[in-house]
Order: structure tokens, then C-alpha cells, then sequence
């Protein structure tokens, strides 16, 4: 079939050139005309591993190329950004208006698939405006199967990404997928054409299942960092070693606590979560108190750096990492960065930052006294280290080059190291 992926971001450009790598002849749709032109040089205006050399080589084959114009196509899949706007309210207005795109083009026997994490419900939204945009169109009803001569035109199902950045290509292809149909014949549809690019298992559901199920992952995902969160506060306060008391915990066979850390960045974890809470504020109690208490960590590490550091006015300090999550060089929405800028804006010209993934520091940077430096340096000239990214460059400095350090590590890479910084120091700080 020939394939129309709209949106061209860190979801839809993978996809389409994954869908393309299977052969099938894919048009990548996007606002920018500038991702676009760069698409179309077999070039790629984002960083994940090995995408570069795939794209390059499904452009050059023809499979791939981009364009501002939608067209007719056999297949559609939506791939864009579903933010949240005021009070944590989920913002689908990039999907209706990606439906709005393709409604023109629509003909009898095409299966339009969205992909973008949504609120549940958002897939029959979609549904019921291709409807009124395309009143010649006979488009799917939820609920009992219609008799067999009114078969639907048009197939629409949900199918969620589920991708872990960093390992896109790889999880896109071996990762399972959950395919919600509006009916069981849309699933079937779309069950067709994922399993011409997908190793993993593909289940059939209902569509408004499948939009909960994505949402689901990640609220889970950002329930079980909370409880890690809390529970390093809760060591600081007692005085104990976290890593040490996960570690121990973590060998009973039912008991696996993820990793503290200063906070949850990144554009799923962070946000999903508050789509159940706003569609179900009154039931969510928990849900609601883990994003509480995952914001509420950087705030925390922001108080104890802050201490450490002023209990030692005349030590030079480095900051390392500024991405939301280890070996990657995206820094939206990061932890790090935000408890490195606050850090910043106190020390000036005495911190330093280290972020062998940033070519330069961002802007909130500019003018402050801070400078970036590589880690030698960092090891050589400071004497505070203050660990915010576990980047692999980091875990694997030995401990007798840090010896002489002062190391506050909020990510424990270093648990080795015994003199991180207790609730008993934070407090003679303090005082
Ligand atoms: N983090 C911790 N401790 C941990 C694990 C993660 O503090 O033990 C932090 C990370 O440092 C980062 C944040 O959480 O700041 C999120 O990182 P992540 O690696 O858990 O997840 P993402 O945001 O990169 O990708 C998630 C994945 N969801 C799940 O694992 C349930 C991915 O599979 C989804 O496709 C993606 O969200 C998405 O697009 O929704």
C-alpha cells in the first residue's frame, strides 16, 4: 500500500521510514517546510541512533520523500504532538487539524491510524469529524457491527507508540503494539498493515481501550519513579544510603523500586499522567500526588546542592548533565537542566557544567559566569561534583579519580562512592 505519515517529529519520522525500509512507498506530511527539504536531501532534523543512515537510504531508494501537500494514499498515520494546555487540559487540536489535512484526500477502502498519545475518546472525535467533513463517505460506528452491506469506507483505529528515545528503531520493529479499532473490522485493518514492519506480538482491542492502555504505561512508569523519589527524601531525612537500601530491597524476588533521580523529564512521562487525572480528577488521587511528588524532587535537589555548596564557599563546582535522561541530547523538559540553571543563577563564574551531548550551554546560561568543560576538566579544576545525568562518560570515572571530591549523585551512579552528601552535612550546612 502507498502510506501518508503525518508529522514528521520523533514518532512520525522514524515510523515513516521504518514503514518505507518494509517497502511500501511512504509520504512523510509536515508544517515545516524546512524538516521537510531537509527529508527530502535524505537528511534528518533530529538525533536517534542509526535513523540517519535509514533515512538516507529510503530516500535514495524513493520509498521516502516529504512534503508540505497531503496526497492520496492507501494507508494514513498521524504522528503529532498532543501537549497539555492550561490546568493540565489535553490539547488534541493537532490531531483534528491533522484530520481536517487528510479528510479531502480520503477514499473508500483507506484505514487512518492515529498514533499520538491521546486522551480517551480522541480517536471517535477524530471519527466523527472525518464524518461531517466527509458526508459521502460511510465511516464507522462504535458499538454493534453494522449488516455486512453497509461496511464502512473508511477503517480507523488507534495503534499507540510506545518507543523508548534512544532505541526508537529498535523498539518500533520488536516491540508488541496494542491496535484499538473503532470497530473489530477497523482493528483487523489496521493488524494488516502493522504486521508488515512489526516482529513484535500486535493485540486487537477497541479504540477507547488502547488510548487508556498508552496512558497507562506511562502514569505507571511515573508512579514507580515517585515511590523511588520519595523514598531517597525519606533516606536523606534518616540519614541513609538510598542505593544501598534499593539495592537490598530489589533482591526479594517480588520487589524491583526504580531509580531515584532529580525529577522526571521528557515529554510522556511528565505529561500522560495528567490526561487520566483530568478525565477522572476525583479518582485519582495517586496518580496526581506521584507528579506531585516527581516535580517536587528537583525542587529538593535544588535545596540540597544549594546547601552543600554554601557550606563550602570557596569550592569550585561542575554540574553533570543537563538531558532528561542518560546518553541522549535532548533537554527538553529536563530535571537536570533545571536544577543546573537555578544552581547557575547563585554561583555564576565558580560552577561549570559538563554535557559532552551539548555543543553549547542553552540560552538560560548566557551571561551567567558559567562555562562548559569537559569532564578531565571538571575532575582537574572543581572540587564539588554535582551528578544530575548518568550518562555511561560519567559512570565509568573511576573512584580514585574522584577521591578528593565532594560528590553529591542524584542518580547513583556512583554508589560506590561513600561521601555522598547526608542529611547530617546538608544540615551542618544549614546551621
Ligand atoms: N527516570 C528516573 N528513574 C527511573 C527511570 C526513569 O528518574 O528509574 C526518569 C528519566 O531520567 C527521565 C524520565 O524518568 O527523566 C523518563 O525517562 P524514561 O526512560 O522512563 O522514559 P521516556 O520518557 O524516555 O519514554 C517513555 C517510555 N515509557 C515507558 O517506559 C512506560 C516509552 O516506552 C514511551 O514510548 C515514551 O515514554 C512515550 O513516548 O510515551
Amino acid at each position: 500500500p502507498s502510506v501518508c505519515v503525518v508529522g514528521l517529529g520523533y514518532i512520525g519520522l522514524p515510523t515513516a521510514a521504518v514503514i518505507a525500509r518494509a517497502g511500501c512507498r511512504v509520504l512523510g506530511l509536515d508544517v515545516s517546510q524546512k524538516v521537510v527539504d531537509t527529508i527530502n536531501r535524505g537528511e534528518i532534523h533530529i538525533e536517534e541512533v542509526d535513523l540517519d543512515g535509514l533515512v538516507q537510504g529510503v530516500v535514495a531508494r524513493g520509498l521516502l520523500s516529504a512534503s508540505v501537500e497531503v496526497a492520496p494514499a492507501d494507508v494514513f498515520v498521524i504522528a503529532v504532538p498532543t501537549p497539555f494546555g492550561k490546568d493540565h487540559a489535553p490539547d488534541i487540536s493537532y490531531v483534528l487539524a491533522a484530520a481536517r489535512t487528510i479528510a479531502p484526500v480520503l477514499k473508500a477502502g483507506d484505514v487512518v491510524i492515529l498514533e499520538s498519545t491521546s486522551p480517551v475518546g480522541t480517536t471517535e472525535q477524530m471519527r466523527d469529524l472525518i464524518a461531517e467533513l466527509r458526508p459521502d463517505l460511510r465511516i464507522p460506528q462504535s458499538g454493534p457491527a453494522l449488516p455486512a452491506r453497509e461496511t464502512p469506507d473508511i477503517s480507523i483505529a488507534y495503534c499507540p507508540e510506545r518507543v523508548l528515545p534512544g532505541r526508537i528503531l529498535e523498539e518500533l520493529t520488536n516491540n508488541d503494539r496494542s491496535i484499538g479499532g473503532i470497530t473489530p473490522r477497523c482493528a483487523r485493518k489496521a493488524l494488516a498493515f502493522y504486521k508488515r514492519f512489526v516482529r513484535g506480538e500486535c493485540v486487537t482491542t477497541d479504540a477507547r481501550s488502547a488510548e487508556m492502555t498508552k496512558l497507562v504505561e506511562n502514569a505507571y512508569r511515573d508512579v514507580n519513579i515517585a515511590f523511588a523519589n520519595e523514598l531517597s527524601i525519606v533516606a536523606d531525612r534518616m540519614g541513609l544510603d538510598v542505593w544501598e537500601v534499593i539495592r537490598l530491597a530489589n533482591r526479594h524476588p517480588r520487589v524491583n523500586i526504580l531509580s531515584p533521580g532529580p525529577g522526571v523529564g521528557g515529554h510522556c512521562i511528565a505529561v500522560d499522567p495528567w490526561f487520566i487525572v483530568h478525565s477522572a480528577p476525583e479518582e485519582t488521587p495517586l496518580i496526581r500526588t506521584a507528579r506531585g511528588v516527581n516535580d517536587g524532587k528537583m525542587h529538593h535537589v535544588v535545596a540540597k546542592a544549594e546547601a552543600l555548596v554554601e557550606a563550602h564557599p570557596e569550592a569550585r563546582v561542575a554540574c553533570l548533565g543537563l538531558a532528561f535522561k542518560a546518553n541522549i541530547d535532548d533537554f527538553r523538559e529536563s530535571p537536570a537542566r533545571f536544577v543546573a540553571s537555578r544552581l547557575a543563577r547563585k554561583l555564576g563564574s565558580r560552577m561549570s557544567v559538563v554535557e559532552p551531548y551539548a555543543a553549547e550551554l542553552p540560552i538560560e546560561f548566557t551571561d551567567t559566569g558559567v562555562t562548559q568543560i569537559d569532564i578531565d576538566e571538571a575532575l582537574e579544576e572543581c572540587d564539588i561534583l554535582i551528578v544530575l545525568v548518568d550518562h555511561d562518560v560519567f559512570r565509568v570515572v573511576p573512584l580514585a579519580e574522584r577521591a578528593d571530591k565532594l560528590v553529591y549523585d542524584t542518580r547513583g551512579i556512583w554508589a560506590d562512592q561513600p561521601r555522598v552528601v547526608r542529611e547530617d552535612e546538608a544540615k551542618l550546612a544549614l546551621a
